[in-house]
This record gives structure tokens, sequence and C-alpha cells, in this order.
């Protein structure tokens, strides 16, 4: 007899910056969410799909959640959060294992309406030592329902195997949701924004990266295979005529810097050689502008 197909949907939720885009990219196997040092480097919900023959995941790396937003662009992002509690078939909360529980956090507050499996990853388990381990576990345990607790480090890959296997038995029987060759539903032209608005992050400190957005308004192919070529065209968009002087620099100097790592990242990204091309916009204050914020997907 056939097997049945088993497939779901599995959400990962977390504080800002625990290491949850780590994670899914460790489940998914494929550099997908893009990885800072920073909180609140995630914006969206971004979605990874491992498939075999007999099942289908669908993992959901979601933004940090923000206790205290200030700006609508954040309740836009926890929005995508606590989205992501209403279609889940698993849930993952992960946690620094260094953190400690805050009764206080609506996050932590809402875990009480779960009703599905719900795991707790306890990560960066790589920067403790094994009493310290245990303490945590003991301590973070019994905060809520969890079905069993995953000391990991996403970073090195430990134990993520073994979350695997344990979300893969809890998936219900059910169909095939995507293409099984397909690894996301967003666009290369999404990730690519990505991959500069992670370089922004890198290279520009305080409020700058928070406040820039990336559009890839065009990608084109060349034309001749052999020259395995993608022309890019992609603006940047501030809040503030002050942050883009800085985005550009001194004889523009720092927009140059940002356009070779952007470059470089996107070539390995895509296995293309690229010739990308940066602009610099203002648009005043537009984290709390609905119109923008539709334009940049974070409001229907
Ligand atoms: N030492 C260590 N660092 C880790 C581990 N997992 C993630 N990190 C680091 O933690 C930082 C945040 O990782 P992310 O995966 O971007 O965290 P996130 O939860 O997606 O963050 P937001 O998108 O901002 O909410 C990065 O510097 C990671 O390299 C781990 O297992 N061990
Ligand atoms: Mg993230």
């Amino acid at each position: 007899m056939e097997k049945q197909h088993r497939s779901g949907f599995v959400n990962i939720i977390g504080r800002p910056n625990v290491g949850k885009s780590t994670l899914m990219n460790a489940l998914v196997g494929e550099r997908m969410s893009i990885i800072t040092n920073k909180p609140q480097t995630t914006r969206h919900r971004i979605i990874g799909i491992v498939s075999d023959d007999d099942y289908q995941v669908v993992f959901s790396d979601t933004p940090g959640f923000i206790k205290d937003t200030s700006y609508k662009m954040q309740e836009s992002m926890n929005k995508f959060v606590s989205g992501s509690f209403k279609d889940a078939d698993v849930m993952v909360l992960v946690v620094d294992v260094l953190e400690n529980y805050d009764a206080a956090n609506p996050l932590f507050r809402k875990l009480e309406s779960i009703n599905v499996p719900l795991y707790l990853v306890l990560n960066k388990i790589d920067l403790i030592n094994e009493q310290t381990l245990f303490n945590k576990i003991i301590e973070w345990k019994d905060m809520a329902d969890f079905k069993e607790v995953f000391p990991v480090s996403a970073l090195n890959k430990k134990g993520t195997e073994d979350l695997f296997q344990k979300i893969l038995g809890d998936l219900p029987q059910g169909p095939v949701y995507y293409s099984k060759d397909q690894f996301t539903d967003r666009p290369e032209r999404f990730f690519i924004s990505e991959i500069i608005r992670e370089k922004l992050l890198m290279n520009y400190y305080q409020e700058i990266p928070y406040a820039c957005e990336v559009v890839v308004d065009a990608f084109e192919t060349d034309p001749d295979p052999k020259k395995n070529l993608v022309r890019i065209h992609a603006v940047i968009y501030t809040a503030r005529n002050s942050q883009k002087n800085i985005i550009i620099g001194k004889k523009g100097a720092s927009i140059k810097k940002l356009g070779i790592d952007s470059r470089y990242a996107i070539e390995k990204f895509l296995d293309k050689k690229v010739y990308l091309e940066l602009f610099v916009k203002v648009k005043d204050n537009w984290r709390n502008d609905d119109n923008m914020l539709r334009k940049f997907g974070y409001k229907e």
C-alpha cells in the first residue's frame, strides 16, 4: 500500500536576535533568510519548503516580536508574527539560552492560546557550559505547555536534525501545497533586496539601516547565455535626507562599498555574474506611511 503523504506549516517565532533565521536556514538547508547580529533583521514572514516523496514541511521564519513598537512598520512586523499563530500545524518558540523569561512580554502570553504541538528551542548552546544549560532547561521547561525542549546550536547545526525529525512525526496527513522542487514562494527579486538590506545592516550604524527599505525595480538576464550575467537596479529608500547622505558617504565611498559587498553576495546566491546599480531616494517617514508600507509589502 502507498504511504500517506504528510504535510504542514511549521512556524518559528521568538524575540528579536535569538537565531530564528539561522534555525530556519539550518532546517531548510538553504540560505534563505538574512542573518545579522542586529535585532529586527527579519521584517517579513519568509517560507522555506522541504519536500520529499512522502512529506512536505513548510517552515515560516518570522520577524522577532517587538514589545515596544515605535513605527507602523513594526506593528506590521508584529502582525506577521500573530498571523503565524493562526495557520500553524506545529509551532517552534526559539529563545536565546541566555535570555530570561519575561512574563510581561505579550509573545509569551500568547503561547497559552496555542493548540498545536509547541516546541521550545533553547538556541546558542555553544555559548554556555552543561551546568548552565541544565539550569536553563529547568528554568524554561514549564513556562508554557511545551511538547519537548530542544537545546540547539543553530549556528553549528547541532540538534537541528533531531528537531526536524520530531517535527516530521507531528505532521498531519495532508496535500502537496507547493511544487516539490520549490524552496520558497517569493521571487528572486525579494531575496536580492534582502541581501542588500543585510549589507546595509552590516555596513551602517545605529538607526541608519533600520530607516532603509530596498526595492529591486529591474532584474534582467543578459540574452547571451555565455555571459551568465544579470543586471540589477535597486533603490534604497531612506526616511530622511540626512540618512541618504550617510548612505552615499564622502565622494560616494560608502555606497561603493555597499555595492561591492552586495554584488559579491548576490553573485553567490544566483551563481551568476552581476552588474548592480544602487540608487538612494528619500521617502519622508515612510515607516509610518500607509501607502509606502503597502508598496513595500507590509500591508495588504
Ligand atoms: N553563538 C551562536 N550564535 C548564533 C546562533 N544562532 C544564531 N546566532 C547568531 O545570533 C545572531 C542573530 O541571528 P538571527 O538568525 O539573525 O536571529 P533572528 O532571531 O532571526 O533575528 P531577527 O530577525 O532580528 O528577529 C546572529 O549574529 C547569528 O549568527 C547559535 O546557535 N550560536
Ligand atoms: Mg531573522
